[in-house]
């Protein structure tokens, strides 16, 4: 940065913290990742001045031959990626995206079930928190008590008896395979749409470590910054009998100007995913996860569903006597950064919560593998086991900081 530091030396101080603090702690958010360099250099692009709205060969503003250029660029990227029939990729975030889809296919009103929130699934899948239960009627399905896995024959058996329009797919704390052709199945019977919400997931269905629910579906949203490790944004795919509705609904429906900064660096994300490097990126996001979960059994922890398939781990802190905002708090007080998750039929409120949720790409992305997933589930175990500890504290902070320095971002 050149200019920021003398123009506003305030936002420059903040933004420097900032990458002070992601460098020197352990990302465990499950929905970050860290970006490659040339995925940020387009997030900060001239593209962030141009305004285009509409599609590449029908916009309003003049002066869009570049903007025609990256946008039809960004969408073959991203139909040859997922394999897809027809991809848009204007939306500015996961939640506009569902809303996109919900708004081109169904009326005010309409039924959908979907997964619950507190059960693993999101608050823009019809959660009384979203604007998009008051829009349409949501019905949840749960996970089942004792797997804590989904219960098909429940969802099959709700989507029986409220006959929904809508069958809403994907989660964001939900660490198992979904079977998306059963998931397809249950909506046929029931003439519903399926869409699945894979923003979680994206990068590994991507490298094609995990399954694809692209063919089963109608839609299929994801963002583009989360196991996909690119910038911030949505993306929505869909069959081609839906995407003249579908991008319509995007825009002039329900978003202006699409933010091409951001599609520069979706487009260039799209081309990363088809490498080697990222590929390998993906297997090792899926490892570590599985080596976290087991190094946290052996030490006691119960892992929600037993275990993972995917990039993220929900663990049980009941055995263990303190709350996920506690835990969350220690841990970051000494460079670990995790976040309070509810469990299935947690006791405790969302803001309390009786889990914390880790997840493994960024870690993976700074180069780590499980020698370091054991070492950091070791320094979380010290930290847990004594929150109020300076000697952990203080020896954990310490390891913290060597890993970093060990394994530096780009
Ligand atoms: N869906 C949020 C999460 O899983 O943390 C982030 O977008």
């Amino acid at each position: 940065m050149h200019r920021l530091p003398e123009d506003d030396s305030t936002v420059y101080r903040i933004i420097q913290k900032e990458e002070t603090r992601l460098k020197s702690t352990l990302d465990l958010i499950a929905a970050e990742n860290q970006p490659s360099p040339a995925v940020m250099e387009a997030q900060g692009s001239v593209f962030s001045i141009k305004a285009a709205e509409g599609y590449p060969g029908a916009r309003y503003h003049a002066g869009c031959g570049p903007a025609d250029e990256l946008e039809q660029l960004a969408v073959n990227r991203a139909k040859t990626l997922f394999q897809a029939e027809h991809a848009n990729v204007q939306p500015h975030s996961g939640v506009t995206a569902n809303l996109a889809v919900y708004f081109s296919v169904l009326e005010m009103g309409d039924r959908v079930l979907s997964m619950k929130l507190a059960h693993g699934g999101h608050l823009s899948h019809g959660d009384p928190a979203s604007i998009t239960s008051r829009c349409f009627q949501f019905k949840h399905y749960s996970v089942n008590r004792h797997t804590e896995c989904i219960d098909y024959d429940e969802v099959n058996a709700l989507a029986h008896q409220y006959r929904p329009r809508m069958l809403v797919v994907g989660a964001s704390s939900y660490s198992r395979l979904i079977d998306y052709a059963r998931m397809a199945a249950i909506a046929h019977k029931v003439s519903a749409y399926l869409m699945v919400d894979m923003a979680h997931i994206a990068g590994l269905v991507a490298a094609k470590v995990i399954p694809s629910p692209v063919s089963h579906s109608d839609f299929i949203t994801f963002t583009t910054y989360k196991t996909l490790m690119g910038g911030r944004g949505g993306v929505i795919l869909c069959r081609d009998k839906f995407s003249a509705n579908l991008d319509k609904t995007v825009f002039p429906g329900s978003q202006g100007t699409p933010s091409l900064n951001m599609v520069a660096a979706k487009a260039v994300c799209f081309k990363k995913a088809l490498e080697d490097e990222f590929i390998q990126i993906q297997r090792n996001v899926i490892e570590n996860a599985k080596t976290m979960a087991a190094e946290l059994q052996q030490r006691g922890y119960r892992i929600v569903s037993g275990g993972t398939d995917n990039h993220l781990v929900l663990v049980d802190l009941r055995s263990k006597g303190i709350k996920g905002h506690i835990a969350e708090a220690a841990l970051e007080s000494a460079g670990i950064i995790v976040n309070r998750n509810p469990i299935p039929y947690d006791p405790e409120k969302p803001g309390i919560a009786s889990g914390i949720r880790l997840g493994s790409p960024a870690v993976t992305a700074r180069g780590m593998g499980p020698v370091e997933m054991r070492e950091i589930i070791a320094l979380v175990d010290t930290i847990l086991s004594d929150p109020d500890s300076r000697q952990a504290f203080n020896t954990v902070a310490g390891e913290v900081a060597r890993l970093c320095r060990r394994f530096p971002i780009k």
